[in-house]
């Protein structure tokens, strides 16, 4: 066909598996251009090991964390990013201004290197310069001595220890505020709010037992070749053992199909790889709940195929549920998800005949105007076979950050509960707030309107991740402070306000000594797995320091009453596991038993069938209708899904490349069905604009270069960060408040007909 022979520089078609030598090859590549080649083995081999660190790159847990090192090519591209040898000094940052600094990509910013110093702004020259840190610390404890607490917005990314994300939380509500906007709540607080309404617990309830347990697997919206690549020989070995793995996913993802196993000495040296997914159903963007309801339909119209006892005993809300089912159409169903009702009658008989399923998801689930029903819906289909809490089934979460799922549990929270506080005030003696405070899209709003004075940011890439940059940019150079402790240079940090200051902090790969030693922080997985992590690489420079320390000399600083004896705190983190363990339910014995390697898991009573909901019953809900997404405006809307390229770690950008998907040295694409394209009168290489399609929107975003390629009609693809600006901020699932980053109505039009030269 026409379409697919025109050939577009950096577009290629990848035919091999996913993994394999590609993946050893990429691994070199990283290793030779950020490391030096000496340090590179050793670190990578400390990799998820008892006595090593654990990976920065995803949160999926290893067997008992004490296997033989897993190779992991995305893995090793963490940890050789933060393992670099180049540095941002305050040599280049003389010579380079903010203003010249922010017309550069992520990708270069974050290329340039580590932080070496604590930086301030100074405006006269418009560039960053070294500050002591006592001098930091100082003023910007004045500053926010003179805000009201709830000014201030206390962001949190999910890669901070539970040590470092206990002490911020501590820092921010013996100063006044639950204004806790983090990572979470652009990831998965479709499932922090969803899953505890349903079974008790905002977590997963599987293990990687259960995975060598269990009879069928059903992959909702996850990349795992991608981002969570350790997941990938859980999912390899269950295809060699014949376990279906049944896939939905508008796009077809590579490392679903067919992968090599770089652990696997024969698929390597043959040049051969496993299917992987039993079956693949590219189901539409935001055709998820559709498809679920159809399976469900099957099933309550098939004999014997729920567990009726597991009903009874252990459930509420069946009925109702049920007469949603049956009252959902065939052609509502079919025309939502895009699937066939015969298609979806497969799954259904598959799920039937399986004595204990799994079902995993990601953003693809959650990042939707109703991902908290989502969520809902998925648990409900475990309960109609009781599918929790028996050994080789369950529901999981894929998590993002490596740590986030920690972060929440030790209190990064913008609504915390009441057992908390009163623990809190027991436990330090000051009266924490109980108002809820800002998750995300709040915190960005806060500023933008005004209300938002200062935002301190322990780690990531705040404005960029966010939507709408058109209005969340200049947002923050309206604050009076903004400070970020972070390992690298981003756009965030470049937006200055009034005063900024950038805090450069350890690593995980770090060794980090304090009074008594080296020390070890902690981190919990996406199994609710607690372990340490302890690294050993020389720090990058000698002024850095820990994330502890750092918020500690912060609130030192910041509350001249204080309650806490911060400092004492940070000379042993020993300590401050004493005083998790002292507030929090499940760290009895933290520090002991952290020192078994593999650590510790925290209570799931869904595992054991008890439910902490408010009827103390699993509880069925009711998804209303078949649409996750408000319908967009006008003709020709397609539904534009933003996702991460294979070379990128959320707004860090490793490389220009994502091999699987064929695309080289480029970001700027979206790719597009050929039904689709051909409706539209558009050809492989075009080059379009594209505007969102909601009422009242203005977002654009200019040049982009269609690609065809296999995702579902009517769904189009482009990466994130690069089209954050097409989503509006108040275009979100209003239950939980996260973005619908999968899901933008959206139009494109044709700009030109001429293929870019790169
Ligand atoms: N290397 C690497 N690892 C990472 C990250 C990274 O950026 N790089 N990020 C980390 C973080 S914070 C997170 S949250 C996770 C993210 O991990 P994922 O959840 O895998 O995130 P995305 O890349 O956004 O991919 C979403 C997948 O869902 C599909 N999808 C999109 N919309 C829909 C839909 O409506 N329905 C269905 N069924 N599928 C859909 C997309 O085609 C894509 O395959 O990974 C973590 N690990
Ligand atoms: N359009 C669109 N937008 C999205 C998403 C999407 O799928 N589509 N996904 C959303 C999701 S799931 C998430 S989780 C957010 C991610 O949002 P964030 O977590 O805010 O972003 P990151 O890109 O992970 O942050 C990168 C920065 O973290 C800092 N950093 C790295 N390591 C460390 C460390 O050890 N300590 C400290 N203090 N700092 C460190 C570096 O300075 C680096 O520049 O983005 C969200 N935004
Ligand atoms: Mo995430």
């Amino acid at each position: 066909m026409k379409t697919t022979k025109r050939s577009v520089p950096g577009i290629r078609h990848y035919d091999g598996p996913a993994g394999g030598w590609g993946a050893l090859k990429a691994t070199a590549i990283a290793v030779r251009t950020q490391m030096d080649t000496l340090d590179a083995p050793a670190t990578l081999l400390r990799t998820n090991q008892p006595d090593g660190f654990d990976c920065p790159g995803c949160a999926w847990p290893d067997k008992e964390h004490k296997s033989t090192f897993q190779f992991c090519e995305n893995g090793a591209k963490a940890v050789t990013w933060e393992a670099t040898s180049k540095r941002v000094t305050p040599e280049f940052l003389a010579k380079n201004t903010v203003t010249e600094l922010l017309a550069r990509s992520d990708f270069e910013l974050e290329g340039y290197g580590r932080l070496t110093h604590p930086l301030r702004y100074d405006r006269a020259s418009d560039t960053f310069r070294p500050v002591e840190w006592d001098e930091a610390f100082a003023r910007i404890g004045e500053i926010l001595r003179d805000l009201e607490p709830d000014e201030v917005e206390f962001y949190t990314s999910g890669r901070a220890s539970n040590e470092a994300a206990y002490l911020f939380q501590l820092f921010a509500r013996e100063y006044g505020t639950n204004n806790f906007p983090d990572c979470s709540n652009m990831c998965h607080e479709a499932t922090s709010t969803g899953l505890p309404r349903s079974i008790g617990i905002g977590k997963g309830t599987v293990s990687l037992d259960d995975f060598d347990k269990t009879e069928l697997v059903i992959s909702i919206g996850h990349n795992p070749g991608t981002n969570h690549p350790r997941m990938m020989g859980t999912l390899h070995e269950l295809a060699r053992r014949g376990v279906p793995i049944i896939v939905f996913n508008p796009l077809r993802e590579r490392a679903l199909e067919r992968f090599a196993d770089p652990q696997s000495v024969v698929e390597m040296a043959t040049y051969g790889s496993t299917d992987i997914a039993s079956t693949y159903y590219q189901v539409k963007a935001g055709g998820d709940a559709a498809a679920l309801k159809g399976v469900a339909k099957h099933l309550l119209e098939m004999d014997d195929a729920l567990d009726n006892a597991f009903i009874a005993d252990h459930t509420e809300g069946f009925n109702a549920f049920a007469e949603d089912i049956a009252h959902t159409a065939w052609e509502a169903i079919e025309r939502e998800s895009g699937l066939t009702r015969a298609a979806l009658k497969n799954v259904a008989e598959a799920y039937a005949k399986s004595n204990a399923t799994i079902i995993t998801y990601g953003m693809g689930i959650t990042q939707h105007n109703k991902g908290t029903a989502n969520v809902r819906l998925i648990a409900d289909l475990l309960l109609l076979r009781g599918n929790i809490g028996k050994p080789g089934a369950g529901i999981c979460p894929l998590r993002g950050h490596s740590n986030v799922q920690g972060n929440r549990t030790v209190g990064i929270t913008e609504k915390p509960g009441a057992a908390f506080l009163s623990r809190i005030k027991a436990v330090f003696g000051f009266e924490p707030p109980a108002a809820h405070g800002h998750d995300a899209v709040q915190a960005t709003q806060a500023m933008i309107d005004g209300r938002a004075k200062a935002l301190l940011a322990l780690g990531g890439n705040f404005a960029v991740a966010m939507p709408d940059h058109e209005n969340g940019f200049p947002a923050m150079g309206k604050l009076d402070l903004s400070v970020h402790v972070g390992t690298k240079l981003n756009r965030t940090h470049l937006l200055v306000g009034k005063e900024t200051y950038i805090l450069p902090c350890l690593g995980r790969t770090e060794l980090d000594m304090q009074r008594s030693g080296r020390q070890s922080i902690t981190v919990e997985d996406s199994m609710s797995m607690v372990h340490a992590s302890s690294g050993k690489l020389k720090p990058a420079s000698p002024q850095i320091r820990s994330e502890p320390a750092i918020v500690a000399g912060l609130a030192k600083a910041t509350l001249p009453d204080t309650k806490v004896n911060w400092l004492t705190l940070v000379e042993d983190y020993d300590r401050i596991r004493d005083l998790i363990e002292q507030t929090l339910p499940g760290f009895e014995d933290y520090n002991a038993r952290i020192r078994v390697p593999g650590g510790f898991r925290m209570p799931l009573p869904p595992t054991e069938r008890v439910w902490p909901t408010v009827t103390g019953k699993a509880m069925f809900s009711v998804f209303d209708g078949v649409d996750e997404n408000a319908p967009g405006e006008g003709d020709n809307v397609l539904r534009l899904i933003t996702l991460r390229s294979h070379d990128q770690y959320n707004t860090t950008i490793y490389a220009l490349d994502d091999r699987y998907r064929g695309v080289f040295g480029r970001r700027d694409i979206l790719f597009m069905n050929k039904g689709d394209m051909a409706a539209l009168g558009l050809e492989h290489g075009d080059r379009v604009d594209i505007e969102t399609a909601l009422p009242g929107s203005r977002q654009r975003l200019d040049d982009i270069t269609v690609v065809a390629y296999g995702i579902a009609p009517g769904s189009v693809g482009a990466y994130y960060p690069e089209a954050n600006v097409l989503v509006p901020l108040d275009y979100l699932d209003k239950e939980s408040g996260t973005p619908s980053y999968k899901s933008v109505p959206i139009r494109v039009t044709l700009r030109s007909k001429e293929i870019r030269q790169m």
